[in-house]
Protein backbone atom coordinates (compact mmCIF):
# COMPACT_ATOMS: atom_id res chain seq x y z
CA UNK A 1 0.00 0.00 0.00
CA UNK A 2 1.03 3.68 -0.73
CA UNK A 3 3.27 4.57 1.97
CA UNK A 4 2.69 8.17 4.03
CA UNK A 5 3.88 11.07 2.43
CA UNK A 6 5.06 14.61 4.00
CA UNK A 7 2.84 17.41 4.72
CA UNK A 8 3.59 20.82 5.59
CA UNK A 9 3.74 22.79 8.56
CA UNK A 10 0.02 24.55 9.74
CA UNK A 11 1.86 28.06 10.63
CA UNK A 12 -0.28 30.87 8.92
CA UNK A 13 2.05 31.70 5.85
CA UNK A 14 2.03 27.95 5.10
CA UNK A 15 -1.72 27.81 5.54
CA UNK A 16 -2.05 30.62 2.84
CA UNK A 17 0.54 29.69 0.54
CA UNK A 18 -1.34 26.08 -0.09
CA UNK A 19 -4.52 27.57 -0.23
CA UNK A 20 -4.02 29.77 -2.46
CA UNK A 21 -2.08 27.08 -4.36
CA UNK A 22 -5.11 24.80 -3.77
CA UNK A 23 -7.06 26.74 -4.99
CA UNK A 24 -5.49 28.29 -8.40
CA UNK A 25 -4.83 24.31 -9.22
CA UNK A 26 -8.50 23.86 -8.56
CA UNK A 27 -9.23 25.88 -12.17
CA UNK A 28 -7.59 23.12 -13.69
CA UNK A 29 -5.01 25.25 -14.85
CA UNK A 30 -2.26 23.97 -13.28
CA UNK A 31 -1.30 20.60 -13.52
CA UNK A 32 2.15 20.73 -12.19
CA UNK A 33 3.45 20.82 -9.00
CA UNK A 34 4.59 24.10 -8.92
CA UNK A 35 1.50 25.93 -9.01
CA UNK A 36 3.14 29.30 -9.20
CA UNK A 37 5.33 28.63 -12.23
CA UNK A 38 2.57 28.85 -15.08
CA UNK A 39 -0.84 28.99 -13.31
CA UNK A 40 -1.78 32.14 -12.48
CA UNK A 41 -4.15 34.22 -14.59
CA UNK A 42 -2.87 37.64 -15.05
CA UNK A 43 -5.73 39.08 -13.37
CA UNK A 44 -5.49 37.18 -10.65
CA UNK A 45 -2.05 37.26 -10.43
CA UNK A 46 -2.83 41.80 -9.88
CA UNK A 47 -5.24 40.90 -7.17
CA UNK A 48 -2.79 38.35 -5.49
CA UNK A 49 0.40 40.11 -6.79
CA UNK A 50 1.09 41.44 -3.10
CA UNK A 51 0.78 38.23 -1.49
CA UNK A 52 2.42 36.67 -3.36
CA UNK A 53 5.47 38.38 -3.51
CA UNK A 54 5.23 37.29 0.53
CA UNK A 55 4.84 34.02 -0.42
CA UNK A 56 7.53 33.86 -2.01
CA UNK A 57 9.81 34.94 0.25
CA UNK A 58 8.65 32.18 2.40
CA UNK A 59 8.62 29.82 -0.72
CA UNK A 60 11.83 28.25 -0.09
CA UNK A 61 10.55 27.26 3.60
CA UNK A 62 6.90 26.26 2.54
CA UNK A 63 8.62 23.67 0.12
CA UNK A 64 11.15 22.42 1.92
CA UNK A 65 9.50 22.22 5.37
CA UNK A 66 8.85 18.39 5.88
CA UNK A 67 10.94 17.89 8.60
CA UNK A 68 8.66 15.70 10.20
CA UNK A 69 7.91 11.78 9.22
CA UNK A 70 4.73 10.07 9.80
CA UNK A 71 3.47 6.41 10.76
CA UNK A 72 0.51 4.67 10.05
CA UNK A 73 -1.32 2.36 11.52
CA UNK A 74 -4.59 0.34 10.79
CA UNK A 75 -7.23 0.68 13.39
CA UNK A 76 -9.62 -2.23 13.30
CA UNK A 77 -12.34 -1.00 14.81
CA UNK A 78 -12.96 1.83 12.13
CA UNK A 79 -12.26 -0.21 9.23
CA UNK A 80 -14.92 -2.37 7.09
CA UNK A 81 -13.33 -5.47 5.27
CA UNK A 82 -14.32 -8.86 4.00
CA UNK A 83 -15.45 -11.18 5.15
CA UNK A 84 -17.43 -8.25 6.39
CA UNK A 85 -17.93 -10.77 9.69
CA UNK A 86 -21.63 -10.00 11.69
CA UNK A 87 -21.47 -6.73 9.77
CA UNK A 88 -25.73 -6.13 9.37
CA UNK A 89 -26.60 -8.87 11.26
CA UNK A 90 -24.55 -8.76 14.99
CA UNK A 91 -24.98 -6.12 17.19
CA UNK A 92 -21.86 -6.71 18.36
CA UNK A 93 -19.99 -5.64 14.78
CA UNK A 94 -18.59 -2.36 14.34
CA UNK A 95 -20.26 -1.24 11.52
CA UNK A 96 -24.40 -0.86 10.68
CA UNK A 97 -26.29 -1.22 8.05
CA UNK A 98 -28.99 1.24 6.34
CA UNK A 99 -31.80 1.37 4.03
CA UNK A 100 -31.01 -0.56 0.51
CA UNK A 101 -27.92 -1.52 1.44
CA UNK A 102 -27.02 -5.14 1.73
CA UNK A 103 -23.93 -7.32 2.69
CA UNK A 104 -22.83 -10.02 -0.29
CA UNK A 105 -19.60 -12.08 0.20
CA UNK A 106 -17.69 -9.70 -2.04
CA UNK A 107 -18.99 -6.55 -1.08
CA UNK A 108 -21.45 -4.02 0.77
CA UNK A 109 -23.59 -3.16 -2.08
CA UNK A 110 -25.31 0.32 -1.31
CA UNK A 111 -27.51 0.74 -3.83
CA UNK A 112 -28.55 -1.99 -6.99
CA UNK A 113 -29.20 -1.27 -10.14
CA UNK A 114 -32.58 0.58 -9.27
CA UNK A 115 -34.43 3.70 -9.31
CA UNK A 116 -35.47 5.50 -5.90
CA UNK A 117 -32.44 3.40 -3.76
CA UNK A 118 -30.51 4.79 -0.83
CA UNK A 119 -27.92 2.92 1.55
CA UNK A 120 -25.42 3.20 3.69
CA UNK A 121 -23.19 1.49 6.28
CA UNK A 122 -22.01 3.53 9.56
CA UNK A 123 -19.29 3.09 12.11
CA UNK A 124 -20.89 2.37 15.69
CA UNK A 125 -18.10 3.76 17.45
CA UNK A 126 -17.33 7.54 17.48
CA UNK A 127 -13.45 7.98 15.98
CA UNK A 128 -11.29 10.37 18.42
CA UNK A 129 -8.04 10.14 16.54
CA UNK A 130 -6.68 13.26 15.55
CA UNK A 131 -4.54 12.30 12.14
CA UNK A 132 -6.16 10.05 9.98
CA UNK A 133 -6.49 8.72 6.91
CA UNK A 134 -9.49 6.95 5.42
CA UNK A 135 -8.75 4.30 1.90
CA UNK A 136 -11.79 3.66 0.67
CA UNK A 137 -12.21 1.02 -1.97
CA UNK A 138 -15.37 1.21 -4.08
CA UNK A 139 -16.84 0.23 -7.24
CA UNK A 140 -19.99 2.27 -9.07
CA UNK A 141 -20.77 -0.21 -11.58
CA UNK A 142 -24.10 -0.14 -13.80
CA UNK A 143 -26.23 -0.92 -17.53
CA UNK A 144 -26.75 3.19 -17.67
CA UNK A 145 -25.14 5.36 -20.53
CA UNK A 146 -22.62 8.24 -19.62
CA UNK A 147 -24.58 10.62 -18.01
CA UNK A 148 -27.72 8.17 -17.86
CA UNK A 149 -26.42 7.07 -14.44
CA UNK A 150 -26.70 8.30 -11.00
CA UNK A 151 -26.42 9.67 -8.50
CA UNK A 152 -23.18 8.34 -6.60
CA UNK A 153 -21.76 7.86 -3.70
CA UNK A 154 -19.89 9.84 -0.51
CA UNK A 155 -18.22 8.94 1.86
CA UNK A 156 -19.04 10.66 5.74
CA UNK A 157 -17.35 11.58 8.98
CA UNK A 158 -20.16 13.58 11.00
CA UNK A 159 -21.41 14.42 13.80
CA UNK A 160 -24.82 11.98 13.00
CA UNK A 161 -25.00 8.69 12.05
CA UNK A 162 -27.74 6.89 10.33
CA UNK A 163 -30.15 9.02 8.88
CA UNK A 164 -32.11 8.99 5.40
CA UNK A 165 -31.68 12.02 3.33
CA UNK A 166 -31.20 13.53 -0.14
CA UNK A 167 -27.38 14.16 0.04
CA UNK A 168 -26.14 10.72 -1.75
CA UNK A 169 -28.57 8.85 1.18
CA UNK A 170 -27.75 10.89 3.86
CA UNK A 171 -29.48 13.91 5.63
CA UNK A 172 -28.79 17.31 4.30
CA UNK A 173 -27.53 20.34 6.87
CA UNK A 174 -25.24 17.67 7.79
CA UNK A 175 -22.53 18.36 10.56
CA UNK A 176 -18.85 17.08 9.39
CA UNK A 177 -17.06 15.97 6.25
CA UNK A 178 -18.46 14.73 3.06
CA UNK A 179 -16.51 13.67 0.28
CA UNK A 180 -18.88 12.64 -2.78
CA UNK A 181 -18.07 10.54 -5.84
CA UNK A 182 -21.16 12.16 -7.98
CA UNK A 183 -21.95 10.86 -10.98
CA UNK A 184 -24.50 12.51 -12.41
CA UNK A 185 -24.16 16.54 -13.94
CA UNK A 186 -27.24 17.88 -12.92
CA UNK A 187 -26.38 21.26 -13.21
CA UNK A 188 -25.53 20.61 -16.41
CA UNK A 189 -28.46 18.94 -17.59
CA UNK A 190 -30.45 22.08 -15.82
CA UNK A 191 -28.54 24.08 -18.16
CA UNK A 192 -28.69 22.76 -21.21
CA UNK A 193 -32.31 22.19 -20.31
CA UNK A 194 -32.36 25.98 -20.42
CA UNK A 195 -30.15 26.07 -23.59
CA UNK A 196 -27.46 28.02 -22.12
CA UNK A 197 -23.97 26.58 -22.15
CA UNK A 198 -20.97 26.91 -20.02
CA UNK A 199 -18.44 29.00 -19.98
CA UNK A 200 -14.92 26.23 -20.01
CA UNK A 201 -13.89 27.90 -16.85
CA UNK A 202 -16.42 26.69 -14.81
CA UNK A 203 -17.28 23.42 -16.32
CA UNK A 204 -16.53 20.52 -14.01
CA UNK A 205 -16.44 16.95 -16.29
CA UNK A 206 -18.64 14.09 -14.08
CA UNK A 207 -18.17 12.31 -12.41
CA UNK A 208 -16.55 14.95 -10.27
CA UNK A 209 -15.03 13.84 -6.44
CA UNK A 210 -15.73 17.15 -4.27
CA UNK A 211 -15.06 17.72 -0.75
CA UNK A 212 -17.93 19.66 1.72
CA UNK A 213 -17.77 20.65 5.12
CA UNK A 214 -20.54 21.45 6.47
CA UNK A 215 -21.85 23.02 10.04
CA UNK A 216 -25.40 21.97 10.74
CA UNK A 217 -26.76 24.70 9.19
CA UNK A 218 -25.62 24.72 5.15
CA UNK A 219 -27.44 22.75 2.63
CA UNK A 220 -26.16 20.82 -0.28
CA UNK A 221 -27.28 22.41 -3.46
CA UNK A 222 -28.18 19.23 -5.14
CA UNK A 223 -29.25 21.07 -8.12
CA UNK A 224 -25.81 22.23 -8.80
CA UNK A 225 -23.85 19.37 -7.95
CA UNK A 226 -22.82 21.08 -4.55
CA UNK A 227 -20.86 24.27 -6.41
CA UNK A 228 -21.76 26.53 -3.69
CA UNK A 229 -19.83 24.38 -1.18
CA UNK A 230 -16.92 22.95 -2.91
CA UNK A 231 -13.58 22.71 -0.96
CA UNK A 232 -12.07 21.67 -4.41
CA UNK A 233 -12.44 18.33 -6.58
CA UNK A 234 -11.51 16.78 -9.78
CA UNK A 235 -12.73 14.80 -12.72
CA UNK A 236 -12.40 11.00 -11.61
CA UNK A 237 -13.65 8.43 -14.57
CA UNK A 238 -14.73 5.84 -12.40
CA UNK A 239 -17.69 4.07 -13.60
CA UNK A 240 -17.66 0.36 -15.69
CA UNK A 241 -13.88 0.05 -14.91
CA UNK A 242 -12.62 -3.34 -14.99
CA UNK A 243 -9.80 -2.50 -12.19
CA UNK A 244 -9.91 -1.38 -8.75
CA UNK A 245 -11.06 2.01 -8.01
CA UNK A 246 -9.74 3.78 -4.29
CA UNK A 247 -10.27 7.07 -2.91
CA UNK A 248 -8.20 8.37 -0.30
CA UNK A 249 -8.91 11.14 2.44
CA UNK A 250 -6.08 12.06 4.70
CA UNK A 251 -6.63 14.58 7.47
CA UNK A 252 -3.49 15.46 9.11
CA UNK A 253 -2.82 18.64 10.85
CA UNK A 254 -6.41 20.38 10.10
CA UNK A 255 -5.34 19.82 6.51
CA UNK A 256 -7.72 17.86 4.28
CA UNK A 257 -6.50 15.61 1.47
CA UNK A 258 -8.06 13.95 -1.46
CA UNK A 259 -6.39 11.56 -3.45
CA UNK A 260 -8.09 9.24 -5.92
CA UNK A 261 -6.30 5.97 -7.26
CA UNK A 262 -8.66 4.67 -10.73
CA UNK A 263 -6.01 3.95 -13.22
CA UNK A 264 -5.33 0.51 -11.95
CA UNK A 265 -1.58 1.61 -11.65
CA UNK A 266 -1.49 2.04 -8.02
CA UNK A 267 -0.80 5.39 -8.27
CA UNK A 268 -2.05 7.87 -6.37
CA UNK A 269 -3.28 11.07 -7.93
CA UNK A 270 -4.21 14.48 -6.22
CA UNK A 271 -7.82 15.44 -6.06
CA UNK A 272 -7.70 18.25 -3.58
CA UNK A 273 -5.70 19.58 -0.73
CA UNK A 274 -6.66 22.00 1.85
CA UNK A 275 -5.69 23.11 4.86
CA UNK A 276 -7.14 25.09 7.83
CA UNK A 277 -9.88 22.65 7.93
CA UNK A 278 -11.83 22.12 11.32
CA UNK A 279 -12.98 19.04 12.42
CA UNK A 280 -14.02 18.28 16.20
CA UNK A 281 -13.34 14.93 17.16
CA UNK A 282 -15.59 12.07 18.14
CA UNK A 283 -17.37 12.13 15.07
CA UNK A 284 -18.40 9.25 12.72
CA UNK A 285 -17.44 7.35 9.71
CA UNK A 286 -19.83 6.34 6.83
CA UNK A 287 -20.61 5.89 3.25
CA UNK A 288 -24.13 6.44 1.87
CA UNK A 289 -25.53 6.20 -2.06
CA UNK A 290 -28.61 6.93 -3.75
CA UNK A 291 -29.98 6.53 -7.01
CA UNK A 292 -33.30 8.50 -8.11
CA UNK A 293 -34.65 8.32 -11.89
CA UNK A 294 -31.13 7.25 -12.77
CA UNK A 295 -29.29 4.39 -11.57
CA UNK A 296 -26.37 2.44 -10.68
CA UNK A 297 -24.56 0.11 -8.49
CA UNK A 298 -23.23 1.16 -5.79
CA UNK A 299 -20.12 -1.06 -3.74
CA UNK A 300 -17.81 -0.82 -1.20
CA UNK A 301 -15.66 -3.42 -0.99
CA UNK A 302 -13.24 -2.11 1.98
CA UNK A 303 -13.01 1.00 4.14
CA UNK A 304 -9.56 1.01 5.75
CA UNK A 305 -8.91 3.56 8.59
CA UNK A 306 -5.01 4.64 9.69
CA UNK A 307 -3.80 6.42 12.70
CA UNK A 308 -1.61 9.08 11.27
CA UNK A 309 1.48 9.69 13.85
CA UNK A 310 3.23 12.78 12.99
CA UNK A 311 6.44 12.58 14.32
CA UNK A 312 6.88 16.63 14.50
CA UNK A 313 10.75 17.84 15.55
CA UNK A 314 9.35 21.38 15.98
CA UNK A 315 7.48 21.98 19.41
CA UNK A 316 3.52 21.72 18.99
CA UNK A 317 2.55 24.75 17.23
CA UNK A 318 -0.86 26.56 17.97
CA UNK A 319 -3.06 23.50 16.75
CA UNK A 320 -4.12 22.14 20.14
CA UNK A 321 -4.70 25.23 22.04
CA UNK A 322 -8.55 25.31 21.08
CA UNK A 323 -10.94 22.86 21.38
CA UNK A 324 -12.86 22.42 17.62
CA UNK A 325 -16.77 22.07 18.12
CA UNK A 326 -17.81 23.37 15.41
CA UNK A 327 -16.76 22.00 11.83
CA UNK A 328 -15.37 24.58 9.71
CA UNK A 329 -12.43 26.12 6.70
CA UNK A 330 -10.36 28.78 7.36
CA UNK A 331 -10.16 31.03 4.68
CA UNK A 332 -12.86 29.43 2.27
CA UNK A 333 -13.42 32.45 0.85
CA UNK A 334 -10.48 31.86 -0.86
CA UNK A 335 -10.90 28.36 -2.16
CA UNK A 336 -14.04 29.70 -3.80
CA UNK A 337 -14.31 30.43 -7.65
CA UNK A 338 -15.84 33.81 -7.28
CA UNK A 339 -20.01 33.53 -9.21
CA UNK A 340 -19.19 36.54 -10.87
CA UNK A 341 -15.73 35.90 -12.30
CA UNK A 342 -16.72 35.99 -15.97
CA UNK A 343 -18.16 39.77 -15.28
CA UNK A 344 -14.86 40.49 -13.18
CA UNK A 345 -12.90 39.27 -16.03
CA UNK A 346 -13.49 42.19 -18.31
CA UNK A 347 -12.43 44.42 -15.92
CA UNK A 348 -8.99 42.83 -15.26
CA UNK A 349 -8.31 42.25 -18.96
CA UNK A 350 -8.76 46.30 -19.30
CA UNK A 351 -6.44 46.53 -16.32
CA UNK A 352 -4.14 44.31 -17.80
CA UNK A 353 -4.11 46.15 -20.87
CA UNK A 354 -3.88 48.96 -19.41
CA UNK A 355 -1.09 48.17 -16.97
CA UNK A 356 0.88 46.39 -20.04
CA UNK A 357 0.65 50.18 -22.16
CA UNK A 358 1.80 51.80 -18.89
CA UNK A 359 4.39 48.99 -18.40
CA UNK A 360 5.65 49.79 -22.37
CA UNK A 361 5.49 53.42 -22.13
CA UNK A 362 7.87 53.36 -19.33
CA UNK A 363 10.35 50.83 -20.59
CA UNK A 364 10.59 52.75 -23.63
CA UNK A 365 10.89 56.35 -22.15
CA UNK A 366 13.86 54.65 -20.22
CA UNK A 367 15.24 53.32 -23.00
CA UNK A 368 15.23 56.79 -24.51
CA UNK A 369 16.91 58.03 -21.53
CA UNK A 370 19.42 55.57 -21.81
CA UNK A 371 19.95 55.58 -25.20
CA UNK A 372 20.37 59.36 -25.03
CA UNK A 373 22.90 59.24 -22.15
CA UNK A 374 25.33 56.57 -23.99
CA UNK A 375 24.99 58.19 -27.19
CA UNK A 376 25.83 61.82 -25.36
CA UNK A 377 28.81 60.03 -23.55
CA UNK A 378 29.95 58.16 -27.08
CA UNK A 379 30.09 61.86 -28.84
CA UNK A 380 31.78 63.27 -25.74
CA UNK A 381 34.10 60.82 -26.18
CA UNK A 382 34.81 61.28 -30.08
CA UNK A 383 35.10 64.87 -29.50
C1 LIG B 1 -22.22 27.81 9.23
O1 LIG B 1 -21.60 28.30 8.06
C2 LIG B 1 -22.31 29.35 7.45
C3 LIG B 1 -21.65 29.66 6.14
O2 LIG B 1 -20.27 29.67 6.25
C4 LIG B 1 -22.36 30.54 8.39
O3 LIG B 1 -23.08 31.57 7.81
C5 LIG B 1 -23.02 30.10 9.69
O4 LIG B 1 -22.99 31.15 10.62
C6 LIG B 1 -22.33 28.89 10.27
N1 LIG B 1 -23.10 28.40 11.40
C7 LIG B 1 -22.51 28.07 12.53
C8 LIG B 1 -23.43 27.52 13.57
O5 LIG B 1 -21.32 28.21 12.73
C1 LIG C 1 -30.95 23.49 6.08
O1 LIG C 1 -30.56 24.78 6.47
C2 LIG C 1 -31.15 25.80 5.69
C3 LIG C 1 -30.51 27.11 6.08
O2 LIG C 1 -30.19 27.14 7.44
C4 LIG C 1 -32.66 25.77 5.90
O3 LIG C 1 -33.28 26.75 5.12
C5 LIG C 1 -33.19 24.40 5.50
O4 LIG C 1 -34.57 24.31 5.79
C6 LIG C 1 -32.45 23.31 6.24
N1 LIG C 1 -32.87 22.03 5.73
C7 LIG C 1 -33.07 20.99 6.50
C8 LIG C 1 -33.49 19.74 5.80
O5 LIG C 1 -32.94 21.02 7.70
CA1 LIG D 1 -25.09 15.38 -9.15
Amino acid sequence: MPGPIGTSPSRRWALVCTAMAASSRRRGVCPSEKPWSRCLSLHRMYVTLFTFTLLCLHWSRCSSDDDHEMEEFLKREFSLSKPYQGVGSLGSSHWELMGDAMITTEQVRLTSDMQSRQGAVWSRTPCDLKDWEMQVHFKIHGQGKKNLNGDGLAVWFTKDRMQKGPVFGNKDNFTGLGVFVDTYPNEEKHLEAQKKRYTPRTERIFPYVLAMVGNGSVSYDHERDGRPTELGGCTAMVRNLKHDTFLFIRYVSRRLTVMIDIEGQHEWRDCLDVPGVRLPLGYYFGASALTGDLTDIHDIISMKLYQITVLSKKSQDEEDEDEITIPSVDNFELLRVPESEERMSSVAIFFTVLFSMVGCVFLIVVGLLVYGHWSETRRKRFY
